[in-house]
């Protein structure tokens, strides 16, 4: 009973973190991640709620972390962790955290909608995981300027990251990216390492630009206030890794006109 436990936690761990997929021909990680303080949720690469409590507790682990406790998520909370999806944290708990009210989500409330300590721990969700060293990459950042670089910049970023910054500024504002220095493992399709752009709050929409090499991508300016930074690196071969900063613009009804929108 306890080899066959075992082989079914080895075979999971080794579906769940195999290698990028390709999709269409183009290197695909669909994973949503979303981090406060070392706090961050976490779907399963197949999608939203499927996680059983043991194999939440393994996602966290495989990442060098643990399942958040109600303390660290309402933590996270307080400094504007939101997120509409119940997952896994620790105790066998199940829920999620609420900073703004809304109809659709968190049945109005604000705090951890907490669905308690879970019987049945065959149940799926997703999870909620917690890891203080995975801090510098990515982010929820929502200052009008700040510069955003390649974990352990200066030096080389390391293989296997995933780091995703979320930009949120004022609504009406538009954020602008200035590339300051970009040197990532160059490869025709950037299908190896790749910083991409996304013009939207999430990696699913809005999809801006993927850039890898050495020659400094243009400015990219959003259309709303939102925006978000993906950086992947695959298993071998580093480079000099990037910088960049963004800023907020105000959008005044002269800045150009909406025939775009
Ligand atoms: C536990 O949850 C799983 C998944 O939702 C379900 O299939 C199963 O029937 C549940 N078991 C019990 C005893 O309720
Ligand atoms: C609005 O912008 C579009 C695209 O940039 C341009 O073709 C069009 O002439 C502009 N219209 C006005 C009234 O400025
Ligand atoms: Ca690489």
């Amino acid at each position: 009973m306890f080899a066959f436990r075992l082989i079914w936690v080895i075979c999971f761990i080794l579906e769940e973190t195999h290698e990028w997929g390709f999709k269409n021909g183009v290197l695909h990680n669909s994973i949503w991640l979303e981090q406060a303080a070392g706090v961050y949720h976490r779907e399963s690469r197949k999608g939203k709620y499927q996680l059983t409590y043991k194999e939440a507790k393994a996602v966290c682990k495989f990442e060098g972390g643990n399942l958040a406790s109600y303390e660290q998520l309402e933590a996270a909370r307080k400094i504007g962790f939101h997120v509409c999806a119940a997952g896994w944290f620790d105790k066998a708990r199940v829920g999620y955290p609420i900073v703004k009210a809304g109809t659709n989500c968190g049945f109005g409330k604000v705090g951890i909608i907490d669905y308690g300590y879970r019987l049945n721990k065959s149940e799926k969700w997703d999870v909620y995981c917690y890891n203080p060293t995975a801090k510098q990459c990515g982010g929820i950042l929502t200052e009008q300027r700040r510069i955003i670089q390649s974990p352990g910049y200066p030096d080389e970023y390391e293989d296997k990251q995933i780091c995703y910054w979320h930009i949120r500024v004022g609504y009406g504002q538009k954020i602008v990216l200035k590339f300051l220095d970009f040197d990532v493992e160059d490869d025709l399709a950037c299908l190896a390492d790749y910083l991409e752009v996304y013009d939207s709050y999430d990696d699913v929409s809005g999809f801006a630009g993927r850039f890898c090499g050495d020659e400094l991508p243009n400015d990219i300016i959003s259309t709303g206030n939102v925006m978000t930074l993906k950086f992947l690196s695959d298993s071998s071969v580093t480079a000099g890794g990037f910088r960049l900063e963004y800023v907020t613009v105000d959008t005044p009804s002269s800045f150009g006109n909406n025939s775009y929108s």
